[in-house]
């Protein structure tokens, strides 16, 4: 079987934009390269999944808990929602990590689709072995998704052009990205794909 790519486009939610409760700076920016990647990806047939950070309530992943963030995604919130400026396509494949109250689950390998089935498994069940992965936040989420993916074997692409970061520390996305690469992620922009 011959193997393919797929787009995976990570935690593009109202709460990682300007406005939100834990806002990436620029955040937002990214939503329109991220929807032409979308429609790249659509037009070649290939699978499009888009994570999403689903928290309940309650959770040690929040400041107030015990972790280090602001109350943030929280399922069937607004802050939860995809940003209104990223136009998603009929066959995207949604992905929700984050549920558990005792981790952070940062890595978009530890979400599931609606049934329940681990992202890696789909991965497999679509014969995919190549990731390009772009969107929130450079240096949580994208950065844990891409080194996982490494380590699970597949290859990994980062969207440079489709990527921003929290950047708690400053130089905290460049660090992400240097290290992405040193696990042996590829970089590439849209108009390399299109
Ligand atoms: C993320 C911080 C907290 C992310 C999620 O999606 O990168 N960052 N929760
Ligand atoms: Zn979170």
């Amino acid at each position: 079987m011959k193997l393919k790519k797929a787009l995976l486009v990570v935690d593009p939610q109202v709460d990682f934009c300007p406005g939100g409760s834990l806002a990436v700076p620029e955040g937002d920016r990214i939503m329109r390269p991220l929807s032409r990647y979308i429609k790249v990806f659509s037009k070649k047939g290939l699978p499009i999944f888009v994570s999403r950070d689903w928290h309940p309530k309650n959770t040690r992943h929040f400041k107030k808990f015990g972790g280090v963030w602001p109350v943030h995604c929280v399922q069937d919130t607004k802050g939860a929602e995809f940003h209104k400026d990223l136009k998603l396509v009929k066959e995207v494949i949604i992905l929700s990590k984050g549920m558990d109250p005792k981790e952070d689950s940062y890595s978009a390998f530890e979400s599931r689709d609606s049934n329940g089935t681990l992202f890696e498994n789909l991965l497999r069940i679509f014969g995919v072995d190549e990731i390009y992965i772009g969107g929130l936040a450079t240096d949580y989420c994208v950065r844990a998704t891409a080194i996982d993916a490494i380590k699970a074997g597949f290859k990994a692409t980062v969207l440079m052009d489709a990527i921003k970061g929290v950047d708690l520390k400053p130089g905290d996305s460049q660090t992400a990205i240097k290290e992405m690469l040193g696990y042996g992620a590829k970089k590439t922009t849209l108009e390399k794909v299109s």
